[in-house]
C-alpha cells in the first residue's frame, strides 16, 4: 500500500493494554475515528505478554481496576486481595467486549514508525509488514516496563531447552515437574516466578546478582460478601487513591522513624509487616525513604526477618541486600518466598561470587561450576521508560529523532508531550507520575482527550511542547527528586539497564513527586487554555 491509498483516521493509538483501551473508549466517544495498533494477538498489553507463572498484582485489586465506568464495576468480581494474571487478562477482555473495542483494533500488528509530515500536519505510520496508516493525532499507549531486556552472556541461543524471558511466556502452560529449572533474576518478576516454580520443580537454581528487599504480599481470597461490602465502598476507594502521595490506598504515616520510642518503632514495623500489600514501602515512617538513618533502621528489621525466616545462615546473608537500603528499589511482595531457600529442591548461586560465563547447549556455565538445565528462565528485566519508545522510529518536526533527542536521558512536558514532536501524545510517558498505574492512565487518558476536544472546538490542528514549557517541567522533574535515597541507588527507576548500550549512567528518567501534585500541574496547563504549549 503507498502512503496516499494508506487508511486515515482522526487517531492511531500504539497498544491494546490499559491506557489504549480506555483512550479508545474515550476517543470514540468525541466522535474521532480512531485505530488502535496492538503487536499481540490480544488485549491486555502487560497482562497479555506476562503470563510466566505466579504474576500477580502487588496492588489491591479493587484499587487497580478501571474507575471511569459504574456499570463495570458492578459487573465486575474480584476473587483476590491481589489478583492472578489470568483473572486480570480476563478483566481486561471483558472490559474490550463490554464496550465493543475490537472492532477498531488491529492486532499482530507492531508499529516500526512514525514519521510527521508537516504539510498535511498528519503523523504517518509504519508496521513490521511494510503497511501503512496515517492520522492527525498520534497517541502512545506502549507501556513504562513493556521492552524486555535479555542479559548480554555468551551464548543464550545456543541453549537446547526451553529458555524464555518471563515477558515472552509461552500461552501453553509449561510444567515444571520432574525438570530442572534455571531462573535468572531476583526483581519483582524473580521473586513470583521463583516461588511458583520452587512448587513443583524436580531442581530449581536461582541465579541472583543483587537481591532485594521483599516483602509478605499477604494475599486472600475475597468472597461474595466481602466482595459486595468493596463495591458499596468503591467511590471511597477511589477517592482514597487521588488523594496518596502514589495513587495507592496505602500513603506515607505523617510522624518521622525518630518521633516515636524503639518499642513503638518496633511495632509500627512488624504491624506493617503484617499486613497486605505495600504498607511496609509506602505507609511507612514519612522518612525512611530520605533519612538515612531512618532507612537503617527499617532496613535492619527486614534483615531481622530474612534472618528468621531463612534457616542457613549463610543463605540468608546473601539475600539480604548489602548495596542499598529498604525501599530504595522496587520492593518485590513475596508468599512464602524466603522458604523456598529451605527446600531441598532450591539453590541460590551468587553471581557476585562465581559470574555467568556463558549459556551452554545443556545450561549454564560460573566461574565454579557447571549446570545442567531443562529449562531456563530469564526474569532480567526490561529497558524501562523509554525502551519501548527507542524500539519505533520516531521522527518529528523537521525530522528530528526522538531516540537520538533522548540518547542523553528523555526531556518531556508533564510525561505527555514534547518539543518538535507535534500531535504526539504519550499515555505512562517518561516523567508522568506512575505509582498505582490505573490511576495514572485514567488521569493521562481524560487529559489528552480533553485537550483533543478543545482543539477540535477551536479549529486547532497542531500543538506540541514549548522548549521552556519541557525545561521548567524538567526542573520540577529534578526538584522532585532532590533528597531521595532511591536516586543514589542503580535500578530501573534511576534509568540503569546492564543489558542496554548507553543505559549504565543513572538518569532521571521518572517524576519522583507526588501523584496529587502532578496532576494539579496538569489541571493547571489544561484550566489556562494550555497557554503553555505550542498550539495553533
Ligand atoms: P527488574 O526489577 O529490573 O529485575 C531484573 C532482575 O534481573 C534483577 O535481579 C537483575 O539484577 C537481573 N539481571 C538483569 N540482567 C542480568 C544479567 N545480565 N545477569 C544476571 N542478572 C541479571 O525487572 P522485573 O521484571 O523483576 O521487574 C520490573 C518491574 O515490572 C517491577 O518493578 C514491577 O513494577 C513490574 P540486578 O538487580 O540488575 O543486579
Amino acid at each position: 500500500m503507498t502512503p496516499d491509498d494508506a487508511p486515515d483516521f482522526d487517531a492511531i493509538v500504539i497498544g491494546a493494554g490499559m491506557s489504549g483501551l480506555y483512550q479508545l473508549h474515550r476517543l470514540r466517544g468525541l466522535g474521532m475515528k480512531v485505530r488502535v495498533f496492538e503487536a499481540g494477538t490480544g488485549v491486555g498489553g502487560t497482562w497479555y505478554w506476562n503470563r510466566y507463572p505466579g504474576a500477580r498484582f502487588d496492588s489491591e485489586s479493587y484499587s487497580y481496576g478501571y474507575s471511569f465506568s459504574k456499570e463495570l464495576l458492578e459487573a465486575w468480581d474480584w476473587s483476590e486481595h491481589f489478583a492472578p494474571q489470568p483473572e486480570t487478562l480476563r478483566y481486561l477482555n471483558h472490559v474490550a467486549d463490554r464496550f465493543d473495542l475490537r472492532r477498531d483494533i488491529s492486532f499482530s500488528s507492531r508499529v516500526t514508525a512514525a514519521h510527521w509530515r508537516e504539510e498535511g500536519r498528519r503523523w504517518e505510520v509504519t508496521l513490521e509488514d511494510g503497511s501503512r496508516a496515517s492520522a492527525r493525532f498520534l497517541i502512545t499507549a506502549i507501556g513504562p516496563l513493556s521492552a524486555p531486556t535479555m542479559p548480554r552472556i555468551e551464548g543464550v541461543e545456543t541453549f537446547r531447552g526451553l529458555s524464555c524471558h518471563t515477558a515472552r511466556w509461552p500461552k501453553e502452560p509449561v510444567r515444571f515437574e520432574g525438570k530442572r529449572v534455571a531462573v535468572i533474576g531476583t526483581g519483582a518478576t524473580g521473586v513470583q516466578t521463583i516461588q511458583e516454580v520452587a512448587k513443583t520443580a524436580k531442581q530449581l537454581t536461582v541465579f541472583q546478582r543483587t537481591p532485594n528487599w521483599c516483602a509478605p504480599l499477604h494475599n486472600a481470597p475475597i468472597g461474595r460478601a466481602e466482595m459486595t461490602g468493596i463495591r458499596a465502598r468503591y467511590p471511597e476507594i477511589f477517592r482514597r487513591c487521588q488523594e496518596t502521595f502514589a495513587c495507592f490506598l496505602h500513603t506515607a504515616d505523617p510522624r518521622n522513624t525518630f518521633d516515636v520510642t524503639p518499642e513503638e518503632r518496633e511495632a509500627f514495623f512488624e504491624k506493617l509487616y503484617g499486613e497486605p500489600g505495600f504498607g511496609i514501602w509506602v505507609g511507612n515512617f514519612n522518612d525512611i525513604l530520605t533519612n538515612p538513618e531512618a532507612n537503617a533502621l527499617i532496613s535492619d528489621f527486614v534483615a531481622r526477618k530474612i534472618r528468621q525466616r531463612v534457616k542457613d545462615p549463610k543463605t540468608a546473608e546473601k539475600l539480604i541486600p548489602k548495596n542499598h537500603g529498604f525501599g530504595t528499589r522496587r520492593v518485590p511482595l513475596e508468599t512464602r518466598y524466603y522458604e523456598v531457600y529451605n527446600q531441598a529442591n532450591v539453590e541460590l548461586v551468587d553471581l557476585t561470587e562465581t559470574p555467568i560465563e556463558r549459556i551452554t547447549p545443556s545450561g549454564i556455565e560460573t566461574t565454579a561450576r557447571d549446570f545442567c538445565f531443562d529449562i531456563i528462565v530469564y526474569a532480567t528485566g526490561f529497558d524501562a521508560l523509554t525502551g519501548a519508545f527507542d524500539r519505533i522510529d520516531f521522527r518529528g518536526a523537521g525530522g528530528a529523532r526522538l531516540r537520538d533527542r533522548w540518547a542523553e536521558g528523555a526531556e518531556t512536558f508533564i510525561g505527555m508531550s514534547v518539543a518538535d514532536f507535534p500531535n504526539l501524545l504519550m499515555l505512562l510517558g517518561p516523567h508522568t507520575a506512575l505509582g498505582n498505574i490505573p490511576r495514572s492512565i485514567e488521569y493521562n487518558v481524560d487529559w489528552v482527550s480533553d485537550l483533543l476536544r478543545f482543539m477540535r472546538e477551536r479549529g486547532l490542528t497542531r500543538v506540541d511542547a514549548t522548549p521552556q514549557g519541557v525545561e521548567a517541567w524538567m526542573e520540577t522533574v529534578r526538584e522532585a527528586a532532590q533528597g531521595l535515597l532511591s536516586n543514589e541507588v542503580n535500578s530501573w527507576f534511576t534509568g540503569i539497564n546492564s543489558n542496554v548500550d548507553g543505559k549504565q549512567t543513572r538518569r532521571l528518567s521518572r517524576y519522583s513527586g507526588s501523584a496529587p501534585a502532578y496532576r494539579a500541574r496538569c489541571d493547571a496547563v489544561a484550566a489556562a487554555g494550555y497557554r503553555e504549549m505550542a498550539l495553533d
